[in-house]
């Protein structure tokens, strides 16, 4: 079956009239295959093949999504803020399977648009605002109700472990990345507090996004955040994640994988604007541990990524979709300097009362 008669038998297993359906191929990050389906140029929907090679149990992945969403529409009622909503198959499914793959719809926010990097102090502000009130409306719920699709996302220890591994075991030629690793390296030992701090529960686990990047974050026409997007890795993680992943993204003013370092500079206020945004300059709702270890989040996040990239490289390319073989090596490279300037910048410990005052 071509990927065209596919879609097409997805979708008539939905409820959508097939009278002139129109799908586009859209981008929307590396790991899922997406389409715009319009229907009669009136309602439009997001549908995408979902990578079951890296969220191997489905039904899980969906039944989180579901939970979430649900509360998230409760939760956001009568406010600025609105939740992502599927859209069940034609028995009432939250996904659909064929021969082929896994396929999921989610209704299109024609409204709202994202983008990879802010422009300005206002979008970071929103952003932060937009992220917190995220956290806030699952934090009454139990992380625990949550499954986690995808164990030890966000460990650098287990991140770390399976770089080491790749290493000993490729015959490539690694010269090249030598100072590179020995960066990993370095600031692996002063980022790890971090994570032992959350294996001690001196940090609490909530039901973070793990997946914050900026561009999941959509805006509408007047510049404010209204929907937070990719529910995925929505499962029991600490704030930093978020708070990091969104940092790493939207301080410097250069994508994600900006292939000349000399270009990535970590833009001013841009950091102190965000918390803001995040705390809501009064900070009742973290714990004195959450706060202090804001600083870690940003250069955490960063390096985790760093060696996620580096490690898919030494792969092979065979986890982020990647448009040529040194792409992910670029992309390493690219969050390890962040992480380096992170760590020039902001004093691991530092007062963080002093970004969001
Ligand atoms: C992946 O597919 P996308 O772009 O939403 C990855 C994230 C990374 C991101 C880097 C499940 O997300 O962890 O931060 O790429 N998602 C997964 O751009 O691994
Ligand atoms: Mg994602």
């Amino acid at each position: 079956m071509n990927s065209d008669q596919n879609v097409k038998e997805v979708l008539s297993n939905y409820p959508i009239s097939m009278k002139q359906v129109e799908v586009i191929p859209v981008k929307t990050g590396l790991i899922h295959t997406s389409y715009k389906v319009t229907e009669a140029q009136e309602a439009s929907y997001l549908l995408q093949k979902i990578n079951t090679s890296v969220f191997r149990d489905v039904k899980t992945l969906m039944e989180n999504i579901a939970l979430v969403t649900n509360i998230l529409k409760n939760a956001f009622r009568g406010s600025s803020y609105e939740s992502l909503e599927l859209l069940k198959t034609n028995n009432g499914q939250l996904f659909y399977k064929n021969e082929c793959a896994a396929w999921r719809i989610y209704h299109f926010k024609e409204h709202l648009t994202g983008c990879d990097v802010p422009n300005n102090k206002e979008m970071v502000r929103e952003a932060g605002k937009a992220f917190s009130a995220f956290t806030q409306a699952l934090s009454e719920t139990d992380p625990g109700k949550l499954s986690v699709t995808i164990p030890n996302f966000h460990s650098m220890q287990k991140r770390y472990g399976q770089l080491q591994h790749v290493l000993k075991n490729t015959t490539a030629e690694l010269s090249h990345i030598d100072p590179l690793f020995k960066q990993i390296e370095e600031f692996k030992q002063l980022l790890l507090p971090l994570e032992y701090a959350m294996d001690s529960e001196e940090i609490p686990l909530r039901i973070t996004h793990n997946d914050s990047k900026f561009n999941n974050l959509l805006f509408d026409e007047a510049g404010k955040a209204r929907c937070v997007v990719d529910l995925d890795t929505v499962m029991p993680g600490i704030i930093h994640f978020d708070v990091g992943d969104c940092l790493r993204t939207l301080t410097p003013s250069t994508p994600e994988d900006e292939p000349e370092l000399a270009n990535i500079k970590l833009r001013k206020g841009f950091h102190s604007a965000f918390l803001k945004g995040f705390v809501k300059n009064e900070s009742g709702w973290l714990t004195k541990n959450e706060i202090k270890f804001l600083p870690y989040s940003a250069p955490y996040m960063a390096l985790i990524m760093g060696i996620r990239f580096l490690t898919d490289y030494l792969q092979g390319n065979i986890y982020f979709s990647s448009d040529h073989p040194e792409h992910n090596l670029i992309r390493a490279r690219c969050q390890v300097e962040i992480t380096k300037q992170f760590l020039d910048q902001i004093p691991l410990n530092s007062d963080p009362t002093g970004f969001f005052k």
